[in-house]
């Protein structure tokens, strides 16, 4: 039986906004497609939608994220900031943060984040993000903010993502608690979130956090594929890339990966 329900979160819950309201599923869709909906029907800010399996679970880009039924944290926490449509990636900032804080301070493990939304150990990924918007009128109508990390997954369940993917339990050789796992998470994104709201940026901690920024790169983006030095990341979490010829180029969106040579 699934340790997870609606009361066993509220047990711990250590927020005043973040995880108010909760829709727990044993099974779904996709965590991030129902909370549009509950935000297109105006759903409160905070509100935290989480499964226990997802039938049809989303990377960025049309990609597919994996999960054996209870072994994973999969969720989506709704935002509705007050911020220009071009910063929702801030909120992705506040969360990879606040997941890679809540990894090491509750098993030790080191915890390294892959611009822009993937969560590493020792080399392999053990989460990504998919942050999602609504916009009315040039405004954020809504962030909704997806997060799947791998707990307490064998990785031999996934024999695709064999050799590139890694768990909690995996590293550490034993189990560990979802629910402390989600209640730190949580605690995290709400201290973090009210420093944002307060105007302070987190991009320099992200940056220091970030494992592919100072290193030559190869970066696809959704147009094109350009290789340079990934010098740093801006306020708004776009990527700069220093490109041979020296000139920057400021990158939103793309998948990198380091050039050996
Ligand atoms: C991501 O996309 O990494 C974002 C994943 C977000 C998942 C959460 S789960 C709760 C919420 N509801 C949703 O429907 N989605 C969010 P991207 O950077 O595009 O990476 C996707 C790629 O990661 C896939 O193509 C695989 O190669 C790999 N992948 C899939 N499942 C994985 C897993 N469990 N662990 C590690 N890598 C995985």
């Amino acid at each position: 039986m699934s340790e997870l329900s609606v009361g066993s979160i509220k047990r711990g819950l250590k927020t005043d906004l973040i995880g108010q309201r909760i829709v727990y599923y044993s099974s779904l869709g996709s965590t991030n497609e129902l909370l549009k909906g509950l935000a297109a029907q105006g759903a409160p800010e905070g509100t935290l939608v989480i499964a226990d399996e997802q039938t049809a679970g989303k990377g960025r880009l049309g990609r597919k994220w994996l999960a054996p039924p209870v072994t994973s944290l999969l969720l989506s926490l709704l935002f509705r900031p007050d911020f220009a449509p071009n910063q929702a990636q801030r909120l992705t900032m506040i969360c990879s943060l606040a997941i890679a804080d809540a990894i090491e301070g509750l098993t030790g493990l080191p915890a390294g984040l892959k611009w822009p939304n993937d969560i590493f150990i020792r080399g392999r990924k053990a989460g990504g993000i998919l942050t999602e918007s609504g916009t009315t009128g040039g405004r954020l109508d809504y962030v909704v903010v997806g997060i799947g990390l791998n707990v307490n997954l064998a990785i031999s369940a996934l024999p695709e993502l064999s050799g590139m993917a890694t768990s909690l339990s995996q590293e550490l050789g034993r189990e560990v608690s979802r629910l402390e796992l989600l209640w730190k998470i949580l605690a995290g994104i709400e201290i973090r979130y009210e420093s944002l709201r307060r105007g302070e940026s987190p991009h320099e901690e992200w940056a220091a956090r970030l494992i592919n920024l100072g290193h030559q790169v190869q970066v696809a983006t959704p147009q094109r594929v350009l290789a340079g030095w990934a010098e740093g990341v801006d306020a708004d979490g776009a990527l700069i890339l220093r490109l041979p010829g020296g000139q920057r180029e400021r990158i939103l969106a793309g998948d990198v990966t380091l050039r050996s040579n």
